[in-house]
């Protein structure tokens, strides 16, 4: 099989992981590096081996003979360098928040599409091993039809030591671990009908919004409540973990804490734990999340290569969507459609 070749945009704390991750994979090559600041993109390819770094992105895109790109800047640059490459025929992975608004959301799915490229966004809490089996419980059939879900991501957890800028956001929880987490209930039940929420910020030293609180009527009728917080010192720090809790006509599945998921139906509970796979490369602060960007990109691999991946642009939109709608319904206090939105 061809040998993908792609450059990567943007060599910050998520390059180090995602860089790795494509590396795991087969019959992909990353051939050069672009960051505005050089040494930084010099550090990272001498780490792992990759031969050219730029400053300069539209000097790669002429000198390099590429497939695709892998966006990582900064959100306000995705739209940017999305066309760039895509005006160029080449594919592009783009890193989530697809954009910092939803109307450059939209701008940049039709671009791809106007350019006849693909489009595929890194999302990877989908791909968490506990998730998955979380869906996979669910698809058995085993708790019968979902009429509720509520799906927890609450942390008091120094988010902003590692990534500083996420300080300065005027719109935080929401587009950083909203897309996520939104993303996760549209994994697990399905496409949402509406959206209620409301945000507020705890954290006085950080611009934006740090919980937010949203309920959602999905379109198979399932409620879902989603609460999202990094302000909440709780007995049991579970930082990056997303906690799960569906529940169906013959019973329910929990994701817990360290990854312990329970099925109860009336015969009982039973009980078992899902551990992410562990490669030398990820920060254990961040295990669960980390390992599963190998499995993200080897499904959007399969996407570059022609096949179905799960996490493509119009798919992801949806997701997307969802955040905008949220902050629509903070602000105006109402219930947001999405099919009018
Ligand atoms: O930026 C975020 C992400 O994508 O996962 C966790 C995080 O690093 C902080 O919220």
């Amino acid at each position: 099989m061809k040998k993908i070749k792609f450059a990567m945009f943007g060599t910050g704390f998520w390059a180090n992981f995602q860089l790795p991750g494509w590396l795991e994979l087969e019959n992909i090559e990353c051939v050069a590096l672009y960051n505005r600041t050089l040494s930084k993109a010099e550090s990272l390819a001498e780490k792992h081996g990759i031969k050219r770094c730029y400053d300069d992105p539209a000097k790669l895109l002429e000198n390099e003979e590429l497939d695709f790109v892998d966006i990582l800047t900064d959100v306000d640059s995705h739209l940017k360098f999305t066309k760039m490459a895509a005006e160029k025929g080449l594919d592009v992975v783009c890193q989530k928040p697809m954009t910092p608004n939803y109307k450059d959301a939209k701008d940049l799915v039709r671009i791809c599409k106007e350019n006849n490229v693909r489009l595929f966004i890194n999302e990877n809490f989908r791909w968490q091993a506990p998730i998955r089996k979380v869906k996979e419980i669910v698809g058995s059939g085993q708790i019968g039809d979902v009429f509720k879900g509520r799906i927890t991501f609450c942390s008091a957890f120094p988010v902003f030591d590692n990534q500083p800028f996420l300080a300065e956001l005027d719109q935080f929880i929401l587009t950083d671990i909203g897309s996520h987490i939104f993303d996760i209930c549209r994994f697990l039940m399905g496409d949402a009908k509406t959206i209620h929420c409301e945000i507020q910020t705890i954290n006085p030293k950080i611009v934006g919004e740090d919980v937010a609180n949203a309920l959602m009527k999905m379109k198979s009728g399932a409620h879902c409540y989603v609460e999202m917080s990094y302000a909440s010192i709780l007995e049991k720090e579970a930082f990056p973990q997303t906690l799960v809790l569906l529940e169906g006509s013959k019973g329910s599945v929990r994701l817990d804490a360290d990854f312990v998921i329970a099925t109860t139906t009336k015969k009982g509970t039973k009980s078992g734990k899902i551990d992410p796979v562990i490669y030398n490369w990820l920060d254990p602060e961040y295990a669960v999340v980390h390992s599963s960007i190998v499995d993200a990109q080897r499904d959007i691999l399969s996407g570059l290569q022609g096949g179905i991946a799960e996490t493509t642009g119009d798919d992801n939109f949806k997701t997307a969507q969802l955040v905008w709608a949220a902050y629509e319904s903070a602000k105006t206090r109402r219930i947001i459609d999405l099919d009018t939105f």
